[in-house]
């Protein structure tokens, strides 16, 4: 396995100031705070008004060449791979720094997540999660791809281009294959001192962590394969809710599991590793979560989305239908946000928890279900442990899942009274909260719900 994850927190740094001394000369230019333009406000920033909880949202355009990647020998599924830097291409991106105002309210620790672009336009996830702000902890979203800034070749692409043309005309990345290198470039602006006085207002994070969802995980996870290797620069990387349903490729444009210290939390998630095999076991620097009865895109998880997409005026890629899994990842996601920085600073590991049960009949995955008809294992929130629904993370081959509401019988079977449902909710909640899987304010959530909640009727 490579230094990082051994020894990374402490080891690293070794490297860092070797590392640094060369990078600094290639550090991208930094402009910014950037303003004006048709809207007025950077595409996909932070739903509401930031200044309230205490923090500053500031858009940056960094210009620079980033290297290509090629592979040497295979990219094989161990995730040991071998990658050597090619030629360089012209580029010039945004990234959107999120940090508290009050530094002394500060971390110490830095997410950069690697923003998805699957629906052709920008979206954040992580950013999204409100235990980052709550914790003080600076968020940076990185615009990493071409369709993210040119959009998708179709009759109305929702790119950078077209959204502000005044504002990010100049924006500019030729191919996805040297995304890589300007994730390492925004890395690289983020740990050092003269980047930290640009674009973090002289914050000095300890704790740099590569984190993306979906096909952002993807790229985290290829990145942590092949790139962390040669460039050292982040302390850990999170790749969540990754279907692991593609082989190795070359171009690192679809990548693959490997050995990295990970989160990977949905059920839906769980039905493709069991299909696939690809399930790891825990290492004394690796984490490997499943969230039972989660799917890709669920309700509250997409709720949220659209307050963001209606704001910025772009087409949702779907229709929000009560009936997807009612179960969220993002707040398990959430938590460990907060986890692993306290893995490296304290070596105080996060649980392992249970796989979800499953096996496979031929190639099709099967999940072994309780009489409640929730899968057993997994990362259990309070949805899950006190049940008014069977939640299914994966059906067919749909990322959403689906919510089938208990009878009427049967609720008041399980829960002889409302007040006796909701006393169990506060129960499993303050559980889940103790065994770190949900942050406090989740707790709150958790309650609110079953309070609001007409069970049994
Ligand atoms: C955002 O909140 C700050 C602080 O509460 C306030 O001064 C400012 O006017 C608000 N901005 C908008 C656009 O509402
Ligand atoms: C900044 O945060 C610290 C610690 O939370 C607090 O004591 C201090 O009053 C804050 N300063 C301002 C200007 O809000
Ligand atoms: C942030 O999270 C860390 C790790 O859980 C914790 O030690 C710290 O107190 C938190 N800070 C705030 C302001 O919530
Ligand atoms: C990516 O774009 C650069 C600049 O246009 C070009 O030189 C390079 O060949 C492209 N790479 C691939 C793999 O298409
Ligand atoms: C939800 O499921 C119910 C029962 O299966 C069905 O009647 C209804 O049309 C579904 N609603 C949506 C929005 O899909
Ligand atoms: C396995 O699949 C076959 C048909 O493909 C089906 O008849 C059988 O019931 C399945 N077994 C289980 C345990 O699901
Ligand atoms: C991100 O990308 C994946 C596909 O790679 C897509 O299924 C998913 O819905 C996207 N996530 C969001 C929230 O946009």
């Amino acid at each position: 396995m490579k230094p990082f994850l051994l020894f990374f927190g402490i080891i690293p740094l070794a490297f860092a100031s070797i590392n640094d001394r060369k990078d600094e000369c290639r550090l991208p230019k930094v402009e910014g705070p950037i303003s004006g333009g048709q809207k007025g406000y950077p595409f996909a920033s932070f739903y509401g008004n930031i200044s309230e909880i205490g923090y500053i949202e500031e858009e940056f355009f960094l210009t620079g060449n980033a290297k290509e990647y090629e592979q040497i020998g295979d990219l094989g599924l161990d995730g040991k791979w071998d990658l050597k830097p090619t030629k360089s291409s012209y580029y010039k991106t945004r990234i959107l720094v999120r940090r508290p105002k009050n530094h002394s309210r500060f971390s110490g620790v830095a997410l950069l997540e690697w923003i998805n672009v699957s629906f052709g336009y920008e979206v954040t996830f992580g950013g999204d999660a409100p235990g980052i702000y709550q914790n003080g902890s600076v968020y940076v979203l990185v615009s990493a791809q071409r369709v993210g800034v040119s959009g998708l070749d179709i009759p109305n692409p929702q790119g950078l281009h077209q959204w502000d043309p005044d504002r990010y005309g100049s924006l500019t990345i030729p191919n996805d294959t040297v995304s890589y290198d300007i994730y390492t470039q925004v890395a690289r602006i983020i740990k050092s001192p003269q980047g930290q006085a640009k674009v973090l207002g002289g914050l000095s994070p300890d704790i740099v962590v590569a984190v993306g969802g979906s096909q952002s995980g993807s790229r985290v996870l290829a990145y942590t394969n092949g790139i962390q290797p040669l460039t050292n620069v982040f302390d850990a990387t999170m790749p969540y809710y990754l279907p692991d349903k593609q082989p190795p490729s070359l171009l690192i444009t679809h990548p693959l599991q490997s050995k990295p210290r990970r989160f990977r939390p949905c059920e839906l998630e769980a039905s493709y590793t069991i299909l696939f095999g690809t399930r790891q076991p825990d290492t004394a620097y690796f984490r490997y979560w499943e969230v039972a009865g989660a799917s890709h895109v669920n309700v509250p998880l997409y709720e949220t989305l659209l307050l963001t997409l209606n704001r910025d005026g772009v087409v949702p890629p779907e229709q929000l239908s009560l009936n997807w899994s009612q179960v969220n990842w993002l707040p398990v996601v959430d938590a460990a946000f907060r986890l692993l920085p306290a893995w490296i600073k304290h070596h105080s590991p996060p649980s392992p928890m249970p796989l979800i049960e499953g096996f496979l009949n031929g190639t099709i995955p099967i999940l072994n279900r309780a009489a409640d008809g929730n899968v057993i294992g997994g990362v259990r929130l309070p949805e899950i442990t006190v049940p008014i629904a069977q939640y299914v993370g994966l059906v067919g081959i749909g990322l959403n899942g689906a919510t089938n509401a208990y009878s009427e019988e049967k609720l008041k079977d399980l829960y002889h009274t409302h007040e006796d449902y909701v006393k169990r909710v506060v129960g499993a909640s303050i559980k889940a909260y103790g065994k770190g899987i949900i942050l406090d304010y989740q707790v709150a959530i958790e309650v609110q719900r079953a309070t609001a909640a007409h069970v049994p009727h």
